[in-house]
Order: structure tokens, then sequence, then C-alpha cells
């Protein structure tokens, strides 16, 4: 059993007697009991829903930790090539539904809750979502997590356990207000702290020489890094990862006690105060030099805490000295980059490689370059990583030698090789000298470093391939992949959504859709069945009773279930185009406003959603919050109007919420400038639930609209080939706008919706040239053919039966975007890992 190698002192077998494991209701409520009682939160004789959440969590929790260890204690055995997914982001949202959905004892945990006089439904509203991410990059990562676990792979996901994560967003007669979101004020269930898990990570400091000639980073501080794990179960089987959150902490030798007793309390724990800035919040502002110093510092802790404890996990499996060579790591461990944030472990490894364990340059190189892969998940050139040389010296003085050196021997490289790229070398390079700025270029170090290189769609790994690393491509043209997002069909239908997946189960005669997602297809046979229909319309009347209850509670306008359920979320972004959504809006209510009673009750009725947050010193974006809560404010009040329209700002959107708006949704917009958005993925989650698109020809929309079928959804817009002419054309004074373009800023201008001051953010529609000036996300240039989508959304509307049908094709056609699919392809195309399934 033990392989001939080292095995624990202890055995993860848990006497059948110690297990709470039966799957009795009484059994369970006992289990939940017993927790209130022994591991209290709270005063005791008080039993209210939040402790009822507390104890049922723990009681899920001994579960999992069950599955937890035979999971770790399989993978040390075993030795499999595990993945390693590093991110500086996580969007997990709430865990209660989904653990006891994965574990497969939803209705034994329903049964035994209302044995103890609670709904289930309730308790899990007491959670507060785990939002340490701010998008689509964040929540990608989550459903990673539960595709890995789920596929049995031997995963793990390393990324910070912020205090404080995405900011909590209340709408205001002034518009979005942040505050923090304290999801670990009363802790949290779903964390285990290791205290045996401990790592030094240094920052600042020098490097010496030693005397054999190495390479030696000292001094400067040194803070720890402590491990925080998530259990994350996989759907119906053993297997259970970890997701492992590090924590800043200074030691105890780091507290000056004599300086405390002298009265200087600041001076006594500074590096204290240093460690706990490091996991303070997510993504703080980088706009002042100390906030970039802290989000470096971040993204270092992240790479050097998570390699080092790779690197022990390889050497403890691996046992004894002489049994092994440095050559086998890319054997056993593949790290994936989740964008550019993580860049440092690329020069992390290298130092720990050469400093630590003597490698020599060229023997780091290919075991680093072999182990790493790197994903781009954006095109926007303000979000390429650049990080100022200056404070990289100051910091990480160690790495940005091996960073120069890398940079070095690319030069050298297309010298000797690729003379004819020596012309454009000032943008292949990695350091970027220019004497105004001398940066890093983040995305240029994971090119030239990393095995592999992936986009997130197919348009959008063609862009990188065809534009951003064109020359790249040229030199490594085997380096470039692409891998189409997906979502996991656990959170984003069977769970969030459980009537419309009990009729997919009924119709498709199994339930192995949820692991299976391409068998979703058999849904099309099906698409003109009037039962089927029936069965599918009430599913989505439910949903979107429950959304429309749900909009009352938090914003106070009732809304009616019978009308179109239009839906835009996501964050808020100029090139996302929130704005042609409301400008569509607005011209909509006018033009209803000039009809005449008989001619309104002619259209279709529609309830508009728009949520998501807005960076907070990104103005445009906060603007565009006021404006939509604005023209709400007006539209929902008038009564001749508000029976056929309403406008509701949706406040803090986020995962849970998502989970409440997307099954009772009809129509989502997904309209970005084309070419802008590397994939989206709320579009998927969209689709997967019946909800028709309307959308442009960009990112992963291209590849949804192919599987479910161009008439099912509602195309307009520029193409990403177009883009660059006609922003030319606009500069020369060619475009000319359409009248009813004009008419819907001209009515915000005449104050329709109050005296706030919108002419800056319309003035970003003006002009003819400029990033964030001359409309550069042509919204003015796809307002006609949007309005022509959206009277076409109109028509389809009014038949019912046909509209049906193009929701069941959509979930019909939606199994190509199951996260399962994605990581089977990073697992077998770039990874190189097999499952390794617990038994
Ligand atoms: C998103 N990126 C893409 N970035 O915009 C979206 N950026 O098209 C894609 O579907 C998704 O990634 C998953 O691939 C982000 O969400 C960030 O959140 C981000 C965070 C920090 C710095 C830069």
């Amino acid at each position: 059993e033990t392989n001939g190698k080292r095995t624990y002192g202890v055995s993860a077998e848990v006497p059948a007697s110690a297990c709470p494991l039966a799957d009795e209701p009484s059994t369970i409520a006992s289990n939940i009991h017993y927790h209130a009682k022994y591991s209290p939160h709270f005063s005791p004789f008080k039993f209210e829903p939040e402790q009822a959440y507390y104890a049922t969590a723990e009681s899920v929790r001994d579960r999992l930790i069950q599955q937890w260890n035979e999971t770790y204690f399989h993978y040390h055995r075993t030795d499999p090539k595990q993945i390693y997914y590093l991110s500086m982001e996580y969007l997990q949202g709430r865990a209660l539904t989904n653990a006891i959905g994965n574990l497969d004892i939803h209705d034994a945990y329903g049964d035994a809750l209302k044995k103890l006089g609670h709904d289930l439904e309730e308790i899990v509203e007491q959670e507060k979502d785990a939002a340490l991410g701010n998008g689509g990059l964040g929540r990608l990562a989550s459903c990673f997590l539960d595709s890995m676990a789920t596929l049995n792979l031997p995963a793990w996901g390393y990324g910070l356990r912020y205090r404080y994560g995405l900011f909590k967003q209340r709408i205001t007669k002034d518009g979005q207000e942040e505050s923090a979101e304290d999801w670990l004020e009363k802790f949290s269930p779903w964390e285990i702290v290791r205290h045996d898990v401990v790592f030094p990570v240094r920052f600042f400091g020098h490097v010496e020489v030693t005397p054999n000639g190495s390479r030696k980073w000292v001094d400067g501080e040194v803070i720890q890094a402590l491990a925080y794990d998530v259990p994350i179960p996989g759907y119906k089987t053993k297997n259970t990862n970890s997701l492992r959150l590090w924590e800043a902490k200074a030691s105890s030798e780091d507290f000056n006690l004599f300086q405390f007793n002298d009265g200087q309390y600041e001076s006594a724990g500074q590096l204290h105060f240093q460690a706990e800035h490091i996991c303070a919040v997510l993504y703080p502002g980088d706009a002042t030099e100390s906030g970039k110093l802290l989000r470096l510092k971040q993204q270092f802790f992240l790479c050097s805490a998570s390699l080092q404890d790779i690197i022990f996990r390889f050497k403890e499996r691996k046992g004894g000295e002489g049994s092994w060579q440095w050559a086998d790591f890319p054997t056993k461990v593949a790290v994936q980059l989740n964008d550019t944030h993580p860049t440092l472990a690329i020069p992390e490894l290298m130092r720990l490689l050469m400093d630590d364990e003597g490698l020599g340059w060229d023997e780091a190189w290919d075991v680093m370059t072999r182990t790493i892969a790197y994903t781009n998940h954006t095109v926007l050139p303000e979000a390429l990583e650049k990080w100022s040389q200056a404070v990289m010296w100051k910091l990480l003085p160690r790495h940005m030698e091996i960073i120069e050196e890398v940079d070095k021997r690319f030069m050298e490289m297309v010298h000797t090789q690729r003379n004819d790229l020596e012309n454009k070398l000032s943008t292949l390079r990695i350091l970027d000298n220019n004497p105004q700025k001398p940066v890093v270029r983040m995305a240029n170090l994971c090119v030239v470093s990393g095995h592999t290189v992936n986009g997130v769609a197919q348009l959008h790994s063609d862009i990188l391939k065809s534009e951003l690393f064109a020359d790249y491509v040229s030199i490594w043209p085997s380096k470039f992949q692409n891998k189409t997002n997906g979502i996991t069909p656990r959170r984003w239908l069977r769970f969030c959504s459980p009537e419309l997946s009990g009729i997919i189960t009924k119709w498709l005669k199994t339930d192995q859709w949820v692991k299976n997602l391409d068998l979703l297809v058999g849904l099309r046979q099906f698409a003109d069945n009037a039962d089927l229909q029936d069965e599918w319309a009430s599913a989505k009347m439910a949903n979107k009773q429950r959304l429309a209850q749900y909009i009352l509670r938090v914003t106070g306008v009732s809304i009616d279930p019978n009308s179109l359920f239009d839906i835009q979320v996501k964050r808020i972004h100029e090139y996302k185009r929130q704005l042609l959504n409301i400008l569509g809006v607005i011209y909509r209510y006018k033009k209803l406003k000039e009809m005449s009673p008989e001619e309104r009750k002619k259209t279709t009725s529609r309830t508009v959603m728009i949520g998501g947050k807005a960076f907070a010193t990104y103005t445009n974006a906060k603007r565009i919050v006021k404006l939509v809560t604005d023209v709400g404010n007006v539209v929902n009040c008038d009564p001749e109007v508000n029976d056929y329209l309403k406008v509701i700002f949706v406040p803090n959107y986020n995962v849970s919420v998502a989970e409440m708006l997307i099954p009772g949704s009809e129509l989502s917009q997904h309209i970005s400038t084309a070419g802008m958005e590397a994939s989206g993925t709320s579009n998927m989650k969209f689709a997967l639930n019946g909800c028709l698109i309307i959308g442009t020809l960009d990112g992963a929309n291209v590849e949804i609209r192919e599987e479910i079928g161009e008439l099912n959804f509602f195309l307009f817009g520029a193409t990403a080939d177009e883009v660059p002419r006609l922003r030319k054309d606009r500069e020369n004074g060619l475009f000319k706008p359409d009248p009813r373009f004009e008419e819907a800023k001209q009515f915000i201008r005449s104050g329709a919706f109050g005296s706030y001051d919108y002419n800056p953010l319309l003035d970003s529609l003006e002009g003819n040239s400029g990033y964030g000036r001359g409309d550069y996300f042509l919204v003015g240039q796809d307002f006609p053919s949007y309005m022509e989508a959206q009277a076409r959304v109109d028509d389809a509307y009014k038949d019912r039966r046909r509209w049906l049908k193009m929701s069941i094709l959509s979930t019909a056609g939606s199994g190509k975007f199951s996260s399962d699919r994605t990581i089977a392809q990073y697992a077998n195309e770039i990874w190189n890992v097999e499952a390794c399934c617990v038994p």
C-alpha cells in the first residue's frame, strides 16, 4: 500500500462508528444539533436561521473533511502529476448549496432541517458570498476548481485570503457607494487553518555573492505566509481538492516587546502592520505609488508561498535524496498562471532552483519553462500589466537580475536566429527601457518563459496570434493555443434552477447531463413539443416570480413576471457598452410616451435590469450607474408607460445575485464592441438557462451562436475586423450618426432624467478620436443595428411557441460551454495531467 514511499503517521481511515456520514435525516439532524451545541459561536439557547446555518455548515464540513483527507492520502500514495492553478482572484460565492449538491445530500439535509424547524432555502441565504475576485477572471477560476475536482484531477488552487473582498455596492441618490465587505466578520466555516504550513516570504533587501560565486537574496523584511484551506468537492465523486489561500503574518519574534513597554506601540509592531496590509483588500486602487507597491507585494507573496509549497510537496513525495532529479519536476508539476498577475512565479521559480537548490541557469530554465503556462484574458492595452523597474529593483532585487538575464538572452536569440525581427525588438523585449518610465512588460515575460500561451475564446486567441503576439508566433508557432472558457453546470443550472433541471432530466431520461453537458443536444428533438414547451414555460415563470420578489425586496419596485425579462449584468465598463443598452431604453421610453394608449398596448412589455459594479475611481462607469438609476426613477413612476417598460438597477451584483437573476432571464445582453471582450462567461450561463442572447460577434458569443444556431441569436453590430476601419472613418469625419441616437442623447441633455450633469458622459460619444473620446467604443456606430435587433426581439416574443422553441434550443446547444470540457482540454493539451480517482 505504501508503494515503498514514506507514509504519514496516521491513516486516513476513520472508524465507522465515528463517521458522521449516515444519510438519514434524523442522523443528520442530530449531527447539526451536535454542532450547535458543541461548536457554538453564539450564546446558547438560540437556534435561529443564523445559528442553524453555522451548525449545518459544520455538519457538512465533517463530511468534506473525511473525503478531503482520503483524497490527500490517495494523491500522496499514487504521486500523480498535479495541477497548480495560481490566481490572484477567486469568486467562490456561497458554498453550502454547492457542497450538499456535489455530495448528493441536498434532500437529506432539507429533511433534517425541517425536523429542526428550519427551511433549507432560508438557511442557505444566511451565508455571505466569498468574493475574492472582481469579475469574470475570478469566477472562471472558481468554475475551474469545481470541474477539476469533478473530473478527479489532482489539482490545487492557490490564492490570497483577502480580509476584505470585493466591495459592497449601495445605490444612493448620488449613484454607487462602496463599502468594505466583511465576509469573515463571523468566521467562515469553509476554511481550515493549517498551522503547520507556513513559509517565509522576503521583500526588499539586497543580493550578496557567496564565496562559491552563487547569488543570495538577503535582509529586507520577511513575512510569514500561513495556509488556509478551503475544500473543493467534486460532483458525485470522492475527490475533494483544496483551494489554498495564504494569509500574511509576522512572527512573534518580530514583535519588539521592549519598544512596546517603552510606549512605542507603532514601531514595536511595525512588521505586524506591514503583514496585515498585504492581505487586507482585493486589488487596492493602484493610483498611488504605495498602492502599486502593495499590489506587487501581494502578487509576489502569492507566487513565493505557493512555489515553496509546491517544491516542498514535490520533495516530500519523492522521498530521500538521490532518488530523483530536478528534471522530473515538470513531470509532477503543472503551474497555470491566471493572467499576468502571478507572473513573478517565473523569476521566483528560477531563483529557488538556482539560489536555493544550486541548479545552473540552463537547467533551471528548462525546468521552469516546462512547468509554467500562461492564460491571457485581455487585449485592452490598459489592462496589460507593466511594472516600474525602479519599484521592482527596490522590492525584488534578485528577481530583477533574473528578468534582466531573460531579457538579455531573448535579445541574443533574436540577434543570432531571427535577424528579420531586429527592428521589432524594442516592443518584443521584456524590458521597456524608455527613459521617461522604464518598465517590465509582464505579458512579454510570460510569453517568452512559458511553454504554452492560451486565449479564452477562439476569436480572442486568433486576435492574440494575429495582433498582440504575432511576432512571437513566428518564433514559436506551436506555443499558442485556444481554450474557450466554460462554466460549471452544477452551480449554473443544476443547483440554481432545480425546476428546469428536473424537466431536462425527465425529457432526457437521465441526469447524466450534469456531468456530461453534451447530452443536452438530446433536447433538440423535443424543441417543438408542446408538452415540453409548457413545462419549460412554467419552470421559467416560477423562476421569474422568484426574481420579481427579490427585485421588490431589494429595490422596492414591483415588476410584472409576464413582461419580457431583459438583463445585462457584468462589471460596468465602457467597452461592455451598458451605455448602448440604456440609450436604447431611453429611445424606447420616448417613443412609448409619444404613442397613443392603443399603440402602446401592441408593444412588447419589458423589464430591463442592469447590474454590476463600477471600479471606485472609474468616473464614467459610475456615471453610467447613475444614469440607469435616474432613468429607472422616471420610467417606473410614469403611469402612462410603466405597464410597458420598467428599468431596474440591480444593486450589489455578485455570484449569489447571479444565481437568482440568470434562471429568471429571457433575454440577456452581451453587446461589447467587437474584439474587446476576450470571452465573457455570463453569456454561457444565460444561454444554458434557456435565455436568448442579443449580442455582437465578440468573444465567446461567436461560438455560442454557432452552437445554438444563428436563428436563435439576435445578432447586430460591427465585426472585429471592421472596427479599426470604422474608427478611422470617424476620425476622417465620415461617420453620420443615426437620428434616433441623436434623439436619445438629446433627451438626456434636455433634463428628462433629472439635473445630474451627464455632459461628460455624453461627450465621450462625440468628437472624432482618442481613447475614451470620439466614441472609441462605437456606440453610435452600432446603435441602429442594435435597435433593429431589439425590434426582432419584440416580434419574436409575441410568438410564445416560437420563443419557447428558441429557448429550448439555447439550452440544447450549450453543451460545449461546460468548464468540464475546458478543463479536459487544458489537462490534455497543456498540462499533460491525468485523472486520479479516489477509490
Ligand atoms: C475577464 N477578465 C475578461 N479581468 O474580461 C472576460 N483584470 O472576457 C473573460 O471571460 C474572463 O476574464 C475570463 O476569461 C477579467 O475579469 C479582471 O477581473 C482583472 C482583474 C485585475 C486586473 C485585471
